[in-house]
């Protein structure tokens, strides 16, 4: 059976890959399943229909057969534990495997974004100038952790796993701020990530939708 996701009718992020559906999308072409994307504009993400699928109103969910999720971690988890290619055989490498999904999501995600945030929507506020400095650290402390844990290594944990696939998406917004000179390693291993035929593949898939939505 084909699974359905959905995705931004038109993302704010111009096709750059930063919405949540590129992870999802990346981890479908990493095991070679097909998929079909139904697009949504804001409204459409707000209303009863959506909302019995997303109870956030949000992208990315997945459908297939009765089963529907939403939170794309979930989803690329169930498709890891459903195919090969995104988890280890060995039990040990494979719990290990998803702490990382966990330290990407639980760990570097939140700093990452509530930069982002902040630079977006606070920029004006009274408070700005002194929380930004605390926001700039608290990112920095995370991604030096890391940094120091990968090394000069290929991956998080020996084969490429869905760690890695969720650690590089969100360390994608991350470099989208282009200040990644400090972490050589990181922006090596976000290359890394970038350069797999699977990552390719969903990135022109979810670029192609934004390009039809801007010429029509
Ligand atoms: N925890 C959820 C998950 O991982 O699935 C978060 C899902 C989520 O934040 N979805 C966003 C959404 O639907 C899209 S990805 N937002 C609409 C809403 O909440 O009303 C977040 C996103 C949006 C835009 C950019 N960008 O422009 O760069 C990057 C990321």
């Amino acid at each position: 059976m084909t699974p359905t996701i959905t995705a931004f009718e038109r993302s704010p992020d111009h096709g750059r890959g930063l919405a949540r559906d590129m992870r999802v999308r990346w981890a479908l072409e990493e095991v070679g399943q097909l998929y079909d994307v139904r697009l949504l504009s804001f409204q459409a993400m707000k209303e009863p229909q959506h909302l019995a699928l997303h109870p956030f109103g949000q992208i990315p969910t997945y459908e297939e057969g009765s089963l529907v999720l939403f939170e794309s971690g979930a989803i690329v988890l169930h498709l890891a534990q459903h195919h090969a290619g995104l988890l280890p055989d060995d039990e040990n490498a494979r719990a290990r495997a998803i702490a990382w999904m966990f330290a990407a999501l639980n760990t570097v995600e939140p700093p990452i974004v509530e930069l982002g945030m902040a630079k977006l929507l606070e920029a004006n506020e009274p408070w700005y100038e002194k929380r930004l400095p605390m926001l700039e650290q608290r990112l920095r402390k995370t991604l030096g952790e890391l940094s120091a844990r990968l090394r000069d290594a290929e991956w998080l944990d020996g084969e490429f796993s869905a760690g890695d696939l969720l650690m590089v998406s969100v360390l994608l917004r991350w470099r989208a701020s282009g200040r990644v000179t400090e972490f050589p390693n990181l922006a090596a291993y976000v290359a890394r990530g970038e350069a797999r035929s699977a990552y390719r593949r969903a990135f022109a898939a979810q670029l192609a939708v934004f390009t039809a939505a801007s010429s029509g």
